[in-house]
């Protein structure tokens, strides 16, 4: 599917499967960057002359283009660095709303941001941290008793970035409103991959990043319901989120600009535009069947070498190990063929010892990638196969 649009694919002859780590870009949203910084470079919401005013109303049609790709409002739109700031904004700004033996609900296949955050949160307040257990199908065993009057938070991870498990968003956010409590969701690795209406899902907030879907580095979203926004402190503090400050004293500035301190990422922010007028081109459910079905023919043809591989994967990304070696060294074997897939603990280190292992070898994917990447794989893992039985290594 169009890899002719991805220069980096163009330039370079490798095999690229790492696309959950960060996604290649294509060539309109490197050009949208460029054309940012030669023709109109200037900070924004500062200068009264024409190109900042140029660049205030690129970045400000920018986050209509966001609103608009989840179904919300441009006012519940925060750019953030990425899903991790995002969430790092949730923990920090939320944190006078938790009290002792308050309860924050989480799960075991959360990524180390969806996590560690509150963790240092839960140690400040004495807060308690719960965790939905997964099952053998790498599933949510999700129980509704999880859920009480002392929930306080629910937040969960869409799409594993190590299982691809799709989790049942509705359903859980729906108990936690039902008890009261906030539902946060972490989309680093559904949205662009998936269509995600907040509404729909009805989700407090929604934390996502740019660089997974085809946009830039170094920028995200963070999505909230207007009415939580409002009563939310600022998470920095600074120029621009005011709207009058005196020597004691300073009135903070609407949402969602309260939340966005100091000069931001211009460049990317546009960048990010572009990539989802791409996505929109395209057509965001060809992207996913796109995608699944490049799932399943990996995981058949994965099974097929006697492989194992991790829970059930829907989108996206597969993780599988290679019995007697590290998939570190799996990954290394993979470059000398040009093929890079990630191998490691994946920032979910609990999930990890969930799992009994150390790391998973990861291949994922993108709309650039084809049935022949996947083959490429194939054949280079079975000459791995081959290598290891030779030299006694148990497969
Ligand atoms: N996962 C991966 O290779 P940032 O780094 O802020 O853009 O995204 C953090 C993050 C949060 N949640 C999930 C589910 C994620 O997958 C990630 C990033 C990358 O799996 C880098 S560790």
């Amino acid at each position: 599917m169009r890899k002719d649009d991805f220069p980096l694919l163009k330039n370079r002859k490798i095999v690229y499967l790492d696309s959950a780590a960060t996604s290649q870009k294509p060539s309109i949203v490197i050009e949208a960057m460029n054309d940012f910084y030669t023709r109109y470079n200037s900070n924004v919401h500062r200068g009264v002359y024409s190109i900042s005013e140029e660049a205030t109303l690129e970045y400000e049609k920018a986050r209509e283009k966001v609103a608009e790709f989840i179904n919300a409002l441009p006012s519940e739109i925060i750019f953030t660095r990425g899903t991790t700031e995002s969430l790092n904004l949730l923990a920090y700004s939320l944190i006078d709303d938790l009290k002792e033996n308050d309860e924050i609900l989480l799960s075991e296949m959360e990524h180390h941001s969806n996590l560690v955050p509150w963790q240092q949160l839960a140690k400040k307040n004495n807060i308690k941290l719960k965790f939905i257990h997964i099952n053998k199908n790498g599933q949510l065993d999700f129980d509704p008793n999880l859920i009480n009057n002392k929930t306080k938070i629910v937040s969960l991870v869409h799409v594993s970035n190590v299982l691809g498990t799709i989790n049942d968003i509705k359903k859980i956010a729906k108990e936690a409103h039902d008890k009261g409590a906030l539902f946060i969701l972490d989309g680093a690795q559904s949205v662009g991959h998936m269509k995600i209406d907040v509404k729909d899902l009805d989700v407090d907030f929604l934390a996502f990043s740019s660089h997974k879907m085809l946009g830039p580095m170094g920028i995200g979203v963070l999505y909230g319901k207007s009415d939580l926004l409002e009563t939310m402190n600022p998470f920095l503090y600074g120029g621009d989120m005011i709207k009058q400050v005196s020597l004691y004293e300073t009135r903070f500035n609407d949402v969602p600009w309260k939340f966005e301190a100091g000069t931001p990422n211009v460049a990317s922010v546009i960048g990010l535009k572009k990539a989802i007028e791409y996505i929109n081109e395209i057509g965001i459910d060809d992207i996913e069947k796109h995608n699944r079905k490049l799932v399943k023919y990996t995981v058949e043809k994965l099974k097929k070498l006697g492989i194992k591989v991790y829970g059930t994967p829907k989108l996206n990304v597969i993780s599988f190990n290679i019995d007697g070696m590290h998939p570190h060294d799996v990954s290394s074997l993979l470059n000398q063929n040009r093929i890079c897939i990630r191998g490691g603990h994946m920032c979910c280190m609990p999930l990890m010892k969930k799992l009994s292992v150390n790391g998973v070898c990861r291949v994922s994917f993108n709309l650039y990638n084809e049935k022949k990447d996947v083959d490429e794989l194939i054949k280079a893992l079975n000459e791995i196969l081959i290598l290891a039985e030779k030299n006694g290594i148990a497969v």
